[in-house]
């Protein structure tokens, strides 16, 4: 039997702040890992910039900002194999970057396009969840499925400390412990759901707390500490393959940007909380780790930086190069049997739509 442990108050830290508090090193990571592991998180904050200003230039519709959220992604995404699978949340739509989904699928899906889906077979990563949680059951289904097959493959679901007050969560994390299927559970706990925050959220003294109510432990670590988030998520892949099921790991951090473009946070959220959450981000904290270890040159930081911006550009490119979808999509798969008005209907909306659309 795994033992169960009490959710760990204290958080997980690797990276120290380069005065009182000492870094450490984490056991089995080379200087190519540390180095991969910044390129991935430069290319996801770069991705993110991006997309703020493509919104901004009418580029892409709403978009749900992730700036900070990086070392939580490149962190645990790090600690897993290829044939694992991803279940993002809208918060981790580019995660799929990290397994060669082209940034012109991912920008196409922020643009209702039908380029923007992709088989998730082919990556390993499940279709973007907007609706909060339910990903969590299909999530569980799948590890127990691999499972019963006896493959060696382990599943990881991303939701937000909102989700986890949801029934489709709380569903997919009984099922995966009672089946012990191989699952992480990573909740992103940025302190807010939209404008609730986390102290109206729950009662518990730690979203972590609710994986001793399914017989899994639950981990705490600091969600801007990559190294952390890596070990912590390599110790969940590991119990989840050696066949000790599921782990509850919340990674804690601050929202520092609006929960989306369509959002103003300045009516709700605590906005000195939030500047000193922008002073410590999480990419400048690990390239200061990285400087003192001196494994990161000026030189890397900006080839970094410099492969990133070429990969948006060409991104954005494709993504509007697309030709407009026929609109009959939108109603493709709905109707089994249209109503008889639906021809002169779809005519009419052709009409109203003018040139350009299907
Ligand atoms: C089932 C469902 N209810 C409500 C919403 C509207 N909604 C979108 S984001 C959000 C907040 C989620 O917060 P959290 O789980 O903390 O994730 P975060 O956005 O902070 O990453 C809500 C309520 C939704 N998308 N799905
Ligand atoms: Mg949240």
């Amino acid at each position: 039997m795994a033992q169960v442990l009490p959710a760990e108050r204290e958080l997980r830290r690797v990276i120290g702040d380069g005065e009182g508090t000492p870094d450490r090193e984490v056991e089995g990571l080379a200087e190519r890992d540390l180095l991969e592991l910044h390129r991935s998180m430069v290319l996801l904050r770069t991705y993110d910039e991006r997309s703020v200003v493509y919104h901004r230039q009418g580029r892409i519709g709403t978009y749900a900002i992730f700036w900070n959220h990086e070392a939580m992604q490149a962190g645990s995404a790090y600690a897993l194999d290829d044939d694992d699978w991803i279940f993002p949340s809208y918060r981790e739509s580019a995660i799929g970057l990290l397994r060669g989904i082209p940034a012109a699928t991912i920008l196409s899906w922020w643009r209702g396009h039908p380029a923007g889906w992709w088989n998730p077979a082919d990556y390993n990563v499940a279709s973007i969840c907007v609706p909060i949680a339910t990903h969590v059951p299909h999530a569980a289904g799948l590890a127990w499925g691999k499972k019963l097959r006896g493959e060696p493959t382990v599943a990881i679901a991303y939701f937000g400390d909102g989700a986890t007050s949801e029934g489709a969560f709380h569903e997919g994390a009984n099922f995966a412990g009672v089946m012990r299927a191989p699952l992480v559970l990573f909740c992103n706990n940025n302190g807010w759901a939209i404008s609730t925050p986390v102290s109206e959220q729950t009662r518990a003294e730690a979203l972590a707390d609710k994986a001793v109510g399914y017989g899994m432990p639950g981990i705490r670590v600091d969600g801007g500490d990559v190294l952390a988030v890596f070990e912590a998520t390599r110790e969940a892949v590991e119990r989840a393959r050696a066949g000790e099921g599921p782990t509850l790991i919340e990674a804690v951090s601050y929202r520092a940007a609006p929960h989306a473009t369509a959002d103003d946070p300045s009516a709700y959220i605590d906005l000195a909380r939030v500047e000193e959450e922008r002073r410590n981000e999480c990419v400048g904290r690990y390239e200061a780790y990285l400087r003192r270890l001196g494994v990161l040159s000026d030189e890397q930081a900006e080839a970094a930086r410099a492969e990133a911006a070429d990969l948006m550009r060409a991104g954005i490119a494709a993504a509007e190069a697309e030709a407009d979808a026929d609109v009959s999509l939108v109603f493709e798969h709905a109707l089994a049997e249209p109503p008889a008005s639906f021809g002169a209907d779809l005519a009419e909306l052709r009409r109203v739509l003018g040139g350009g659309v299907g």
